[in-house]
């Protein structure tokens, strides 16, 4: 594996990066930390995501790289890390498809397997986790931006140390990071520390019009277009929101229902472990995991609000 990652590298003159649609730390800390090793060892590269980084992520050393589209230059490699399906890559899979070679760094439990070269581990914490120790082992030298990045990824996906994935081998690297010049403060303070006013405002909206059934196990909440106008307030800041509910010593599920545009619900939904709340996503054409999952509809709030709470109460009972 690191020879053929190694062959690959030999024989590219320039490298494509990509990442996942909606990108969350572990994504983009990946993604930079693979570009800033390819400029260290003299080897052209850009990295492309569909969306732009979020507020909380602006900081990441390199992010003003991240670009929609490329400049126009034909790439003989392509690198995509933190994803395991080419659709995930939104408006830029089409540069991607059309590489030669394509090295995929991933997590996830694989659905399509695309790629030439395949380093994924289902057991590690953050695709970070895995390419940190890929760099150590091709002899790179990791420098305090790069360890900035990777730490990003381990710190985003394990929930800063919290989340079950948080194993030996994530403390491990992470300990190598820091020792590598990582910042691990700097980390923690952007992505959990730096609060927009509108969304703490919105978040106090969130937790007073809170509603609650089946003895306080099932809570939600609803977000009208008027609610994020009053709170100019964006839907980027509702991340989180449902699991300050979830949070609550008597909840087992909940639930936040958005209208950041007029016209489009999207539904997120949260539980505790025996819950499962995918299969529950998946009757209204959404997905996720067993304990994160989220829905979007064409309805008004109350429609998509009543169809939903009525199905978690049934989910609620069954268990
Ligand atoms: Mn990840």
């Amino acid at each position: 594996m690191i020879q053929g990652f190694r062959g690959e590298l030999a024989n590219a003159s320039s490298v494509l990066i990509g990442t996942h649609l909606n990108p969350d730390g572990d994504a983009l800390g990946s993604a930079l930390a693979m570009s800033l090793y390819l400029d260290s060892i003299g080897i052209d590269n850009e990295v492309l995501c569909h969306h732009p980084a979020p507020k909380n992520l602006q900081f990441l050393p390199g992010v003003k790289r991240i670009r929609q589209h490329p400049k126009g230059e034909k790439h003989d490699l392509a690198i995509m890390l933190d994803l395991d399906s080419l659709d995930r890559l939104g408006s830029t899979e089409p540069y991607f498809s059309e590489c030669p070679r394509l090295i995929v760094i991933d997590h996830h439990v694989p659905h399509e397997a695309p790629g030439n070269l395949r380093i994924v581990e289902t057991s590690a914490a953050a695709t970070a986790v895995i390419l940190a120790q890929l760099l150590e082992a091709v002899g790179a030298k990791i420098t305090p931006e790069m360890a900035t990045c990777l730490l990003t990824g381990i710190v985003t996906d394990t929930g800063s140390f919290r989340f079950r994935n948080t194993n030996p081998e994530s403390l491990a690297v992470s300990s190598l990071l820091l020792e590598k010049g990582g910042d691990l403060t700097q980390v923690n303070e952007e992505i959990f520390q730096s609060k927009q006013l509108s969304a703490a405002r919105l978040l106090g909206h969130t937790l007073e019009t809170m509603q609650l059934a089946c003895n306080d196990q099932l809570a939600w909440s609803a977000l009208s277009i008027r609610d994020f106008d009053f709170a100019k307030a964006t839907d980027e800041d509702t991340e989180g929101f449902v699991n300050e509910m979830l949070f609550i010593t008597s909840v087992q599920i909940a639930a936040i229902f958005r209208e950041p545009k007029p016209g489009r619900i999207r539904c997120s939904l949260r539980s505790r472990s025996q819950y499962d709340v995918a299969e529950v996503a998946r009757e209204f054409g959404g997905g996720g995991h067993k304990n994160a999952a989220g829905c979007t509809f064409d309805l008004t709030l109350e429609e998509a609000e009543d169809l939903v709470v009525e199905r978690l109460k049934r989910c609620l009972a069954s268990c």
